[in-house]
């Protein structure tokens, strides 16, 4: 009998997943869900043929140029690829994959969990509620932002920003939207397309930003473009990070331009920027765009059959490098 694949694993994955990871391979698995180092990854990458990593481990150039030559893929546990250096890969011949589909409908929920908690300041009404600071109910107790009807403007129409239009319908929200291409009309299903993203800002009393994290949308809502937004217009960031130039955005929130902003992700996680923490008209969540046990298991599902493609000899669905 053939030996079978050692695949590093470098985060705790769903049980169901690594069932299967033991049973069709030698996974080097991570109990206790340790943050490996890239030197520990390095290392350890010594016994194994592949690493089956998530977001939070970082593939420099730097790392993969030190990355033993018995690794043939690095099968990421995530859509977004924005920590691996895919022309560094690609230079070593190694083959990059990673989940998509499988999560839009999961962080689309959580883009409308911001959406609804920034309008409605359901962060500030939760904590009064917990920290028994809820005395009174006045007719301007806790007033927000209505939903229904607004203009929803997402950047990014990819397969999350898609979702997320669909859902944002059940409010009766009208969408526009800017994409690096323009949907077919069966997708883009009457919402308004914008060539240019400086075109779409003045119409977005909502806007979700749901591109990925690329050199162009490197700091894309600087203050310039925070300016072309209706006063009052509520941010939601389900992308990464990087999309926002933190002073712009934290600085509109302050003066009022914004009315609040809806955050899964942010620059430098899990040390954010303290201001978010702070203002009362952010509504924050630590990264969880896509946990939930369905999309977890099935994350891991597509990063293994990538994996078995490879050491098929086919070439897998969902390659990157
Ligand atoms: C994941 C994500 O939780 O897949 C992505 O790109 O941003 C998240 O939803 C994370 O990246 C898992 O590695």
């Amino acid at each position: 009998m053939s030996k079978k694949p050692v695949i590093l694993v470098t985060r705790k994955l769903p049980d169901a997943v690594e069932d299967r990871l033991k049973r069709d391979y030698e996974p080097m698995l991570n109990p206790n869900d340790t943050l490996y180092s890239a030197d520990e990854i390095i290392k350890m990458a010594s016994k194994a043929d592949a690493i089956l990593p998530c977001h939070t481990e970082k593939f420099t150039s730097e790392v993969i140029a030190r990355l033993p030559d018995s690794i043939k893929a690095i099968a990421n546990f995530s859509v977004g690829v924005d920590h691996v250096d895919l022309q560094a890969a690609r230079d070593k011949g190694l083959i990059v994959t990673n989940t998509p589909d499988v999560l839009s409908d999961a962080t689309a929920e959580t883009a409308l969990l911001l959406l609804l908690g920034a309008a409605r300041r359901a962060g500030e009404g939760e904590a009064l509620v917990r920290q028994q600071q809820w005395k009174d109910w006045s007719p301007s107790f806790m007033v927000g932002v209505q939903v229904t009807g607004k203009r929803l403007g997402i950047v990014g129409m990819g397969r999350v920003g898609q979702v997320v239009a669909r859902r944002a319908r059940g409010f009766d929200m009208n969408i526009h939207y800017h994409n690096r291409s323009r949907l077919s009309p069966d997708l883009e299903d009457g919402a308004t397309f914008y060539d240019q993203l400086d075109d779409l800002l003045p119409h977005c009393e909502f806007l979700s930003l749901n591109c990925p994290n690329t050199p162009e949308t490197v700091g894309l809502l600087n203050a310039e473009r925070i300016a072309r937004l209706p006063d009052g217009a509520i941010v939601i960031n389900t992308a990464r990070g990087t999309v926002v130039d933190d002073e712009a955005l934290i600085a509109a929130l302050k003066s009022g331009k914004l009315a609040a902003a809806g955050l899964d992700v942010f620059n430098n996680e899990p040390d954010i920027h303290p201001a978010y923490r702070s203002l009362k008209n952010t509504f924050l969540l630590p990264h969880i765009g896509s946990a939930t046990r369905e999309t977890r298991n099935a994350m891991g599902f597509r990063a293994l059959d990538n994996l078995d493609a490879i050491f098929a000899g086919r070439e897998p669905g969902d390659r990157v490098a």
